[in-house]
């Protein structure tokens, strides 16, 4: 891979119920979920023993305790889990400081040029694992390749405790049989349009031809087209610039008046203020999203000419929006709000203006 970068992806598993497996003995080998165990709780990760069952993330405890009678339900901990990522994080930068964080457990690495001179990305990525196992006494995947798309496909083929390595030779051949929802950028929707287009994996995807994906997916278009043929140029980025802030909340009743429902819309302007705050994020467009008894959902967005950051400028934006919205007779089962549409801080604009200046 010698004129290739060398990129490890590494993606922990089953993360936040390893952790509690970890920390609780009578919790090993047995089906764990994180998450409330009331009926409307969703079930943020499930441990390998409650997957057998068809547990996964983002499922309603409902569901998941239908699918495994024994199902054991544990609180998140999120004070721990962030304590093991920056733990996991000191053990990255051990190798490198071009580190990406991803989430919380994962994050992509760039060693092409690496702290220990070590020539094979694959003895790093496998002394990261033995450091996660003997420190942390956790499990991670690791992916290998030359770029971050394949790098993560790669932690994908082994999981868990797995160890891949997508050679440059190979890829195309692996990417030919890929499902299209696994490409990066392609979710649900996209992945359906694409079904109906004759794609499903990343062999039709080459086939179509990059005039084709370009006419029916814009821009997209062409990185899919690159992914396709291997080709993925982003940079591992140590820095992420947020985009937005945001909070969302799933009640116990479905409302159906605006009257019941302003207190809620109230109380979640407040966190978003308050999220607002301890991040530093400045924007000026707020989107409120609501979910309606029957699942479906809608989003309205309103950009405004200056910041927003307190709650009563909050509530002025949204109010309105939300009293315009005909509540559907299923009632209001979740609501969010965001608050996007980044303003650049004036040190920032003034060092991108400057040269014009001068
Ligand atoms: N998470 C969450 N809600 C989701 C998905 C994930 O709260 N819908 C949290 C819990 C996970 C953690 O993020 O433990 C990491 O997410 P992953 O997608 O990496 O899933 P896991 O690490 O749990 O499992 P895997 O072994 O498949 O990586
Ligand atoms: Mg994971």
């Amino acid at each position: 891979m010698d004129d290739y970068r060398k990129i490890i992806h590494i993606d922990m598993d089953a993360f936040y119920a390893s952790v509690e497996q970890r920390d609780n003995p009578g919790l090993r080998g047995k089906p764990v979920v994180v998450g409330s165990p009331h009926p409307r709780g969703v079930v943020a990760t499930a441990s390998y023993e409650a997957r057998k069952f068809g547990v996964h993330s983002a499922m309603s405890s409902l569901r998941a305790r239908q699918l495994c009678p024994d199902l054991i339900f544990v609180p998140l901990r999120m004070g721990v889990y962030k304590r093991v990522s920056s733990a996991l994080h000191s053990i990255f930068s051990r190798y490198t400081d071009l580190i990406e964080p991803v989430s919380m457990d994962e994050a992509f690495l760039d060693v092409t040029h690496n702290k220990k001179d070590m020539e094979w990305a694959k003895d790093i990525a496998l002394e990261i694992k033995d450091a996660i196992r003997n420190e942390l006494n956790l499990t991670a995947s690791a992916g290998i390749s030359y770029n971050k798309f394949l790098a993560k496909i790669a932690s994908d083929l082994r999981k868990p405790d797995g160890l891949s390595v997508i050679h440059p030779v190979n890829a195309k051949r692996i990417i030919a049989r890929l499902p299209v929802e696994l490409f990066w950028g392609v979710g649900k929707v996209t992945a359906e349009k694409m079904h109906g287009l004759g794609i499903f994996t990343g062999s039709d995807l080459r086939r179509k031809g990059r005039l084709f994906l370009v006419r029916h997916f814009g821009k997209a278009g062409l990185l899919y087209a690159d992914f396709a043929q291997g080709i993925d140029c982003r940079p591992v980025e140590p820095f992420r610039i947020r985009k937005s802030v945001g909070c969302e909340e799933t009640y116990e009743r479905d409302d159906t008046t605006h009257d019941l429902l302003y207190p809620k819309l109230l109380r979640l302007a407040e966190e978003l203020c308050l999220r607002i705050k301890r991040t530093g994020f400045r924007g000026h467009t707020l989107v409120l999203k609501i979910k309606w008894g029957n699942f479906t959902q809608i989003t309205r967005s309103r950009t405004l000419d200056r910041e927003i950051s307190e709650t009563d400028e909050i509530m002025e934006v949204v109010w309105p929006v939300f009293r315009d919205i005909r509540i559907h007779e299923t009632g209001v089962r979740l609501m969010g709000l965001t608050l996007t549409g980044r303003v650049y801080p004036a040190e920032e604009s003034l060092q991108l203006c400057f040269p014009f200046f001068e």
